[in-house]
């Protein structure tokens, strides 16, 4: 094993053609969940896994396991992968990376010729980022058992015209079961924050990923006319909201340095120039590593917006949408990752992931541990998203050499 190097140029080119399928309009990356972009995206990784020797099986959220037989078929798989799946304007490496170095493990051993005694599998989860389906993770999700097989196929896209279990249906995506045997799931990502970089680290540990809730508010207030309606008799949402949205940006500020607090959507009804917003709806986003802060951000959410509702005279409703707690990674796991960092003798620190991450469901029901590498300036979900492929190459001989361990 010691000798063993994956092929980082091999790696680079594969993540460069991967970036010509759906590219965005700035040198990122669109493939939304579930579009013929994804569907693309992924035809070309599962054609490079077959001619490597795997075998693909598809379950019934449509996450794809491509799988390199070891010489005891029956052992359970040493388990790689992430996600195909893109923001809308997205980066070449979010989530790509995972499962590209996934690939270049099978080819590495190809080209040495060996055979591992548990077999290898690189999986493509589907939908990971959330953004054109909700939540995120939902494929990994529904293969950990943290949400039923209905619950996922039943999510409506953003627009309302369709769902996860259509789309798939129409891409032929619909396959068997919801969940398969798994010995351990390492899983390469870009760190999608500024901490490695500013550290000067080329790998991150990573030891766990902090706790996220998203919230979905409505605020009701009063359609009325903007030229005739008195500034006091107004109940505007939009006005509300706004207050509201600067909150939620207070509480993250007020829980400083870990936590986040963000609103992405907006939507403001009937949302035309001359009449007062009589409803509005946003998302909130806190996360934070310590579960009890994300209870107090909870509490001061729902406090400060029903304050503001009540002096605007709206009515509010606040959904909790979407919870996980924070996720430590298994002990043994992050302990191979950092064996490798120090076999390679290359600057490395312990992080929590920020982002959430396939590996954070995989983690209830295998032992998982996940490789960060620098991106550029810590900027993702950006089109410029940017990481250095000697720092790629590092992360992906790191993951090699852990699920070479764990697969004997
Ligand atoms: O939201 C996240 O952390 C991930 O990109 N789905
Ligand atoms: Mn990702
Ligand atoms: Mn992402």
């Amino acid at each position: 094993m010691s000798n063993l190097r994956i092929d980082g140029d091999r790696l680079w080119q594969s993540l460069m053609a991967m970036a010509e399928v759906g590219p965005g309009v700035a040198g990122g990356s669109c493939r939304l969940a579930l579009t013929d972009l994804d569907r693309a995206g992924r035809a070309l990784f599962q054609g490079w896994a077959e001619a490597a020797g795997c075998t693909a099986h598809l379950d019934a959220m449509g996450n794809l396991f491509l799988r390199r037989p070891g010489s005891d078929p029956d052992a359970a798989p040493v388990m790689t992968g992430s996600h195909l799946d893109t923001q809308p304007t997205g980066g070449r490496f979010d989530g790509v990376y995972g499962v590209l170095a996934g690939l270049e493990v099978m080819r590495t051993l190809n080209d040495a010729n060996i055979t591992t005694r548990a077999p290898l599998e690189v999986v493509v989860w589907t939908n990971e980022e959330g953004s054109r389906f909700s939540p995120p993770m939902i494929g990994s999700g529904v293969f950990a058992g943290v949400f039923d097989l209905s619950y996922g196929l039943e999510r409506p896209d953003q627009a309302g015209t369709t769902t996860i279990g259509a789309e798939l249906t129409r891409l032929g995506w619909r396959g068997e079961g919801t969940s398969r045997p798994v010995a351990a799931y390492f899983e390469a990502h870009i760190e999608q924050g500024p901490v490695l970089e500013a550290a000067g680290c080329q790998i991150g540990v990573v030891t766990g990923a902090q706790g996220q809730r998203w919230y979905e508010v409505t605020v009701i207030g009063q359609e009325a006319h903007a030229g005739p309606t008195p500034m006091r008799l107004r109940r505007d949402a939009l006005v509300a909201s706004a207050r509201m949205i600067d909150a939620v940006n207070a509480i993250g500020h007020e829980q400083a340095p870990y936590a986040c607090a963000t609103v992405g959507q907006v939507t403001v009804h009937p949302n035309s120039r001359n009449t007062i917003p009589g409803r509005v709806f946003f998302t909130v986003d806190f996360r934070h590593p310590v579960d009890a802060t994300l209870t107090a951000m909870d509490h001061a959410l729902r406090s400060r917006c029903q304050a503001i509702a009540d002096t605007t005279g709206c009515t509010l409703e606040i959904k909790e949408f979407w919870y996980f707690p924070p996720t430590p990674f298994d002990p043994a796991c992050v302990a191979a990752v950092r064996r490798g960092a120090e076999r390679l003798g290359v600057r490395h620190q312990d992080i929590i992931s920020g982002a959430g991450h396939d590996a954070v469901y995989l983690a209830r029901v295998a032992p998982t541990a996940m490789i960060f590498v620098p991106c550029e300036g810590g900027i993702s979900h950006n089109e410029v998203e940017n990481a250095k492929p000697e720092d790629l190459a590092l992360g992906c001989q790191i993951l090699l050499e852990a699920m070479l361990e764990r697969a004997g």
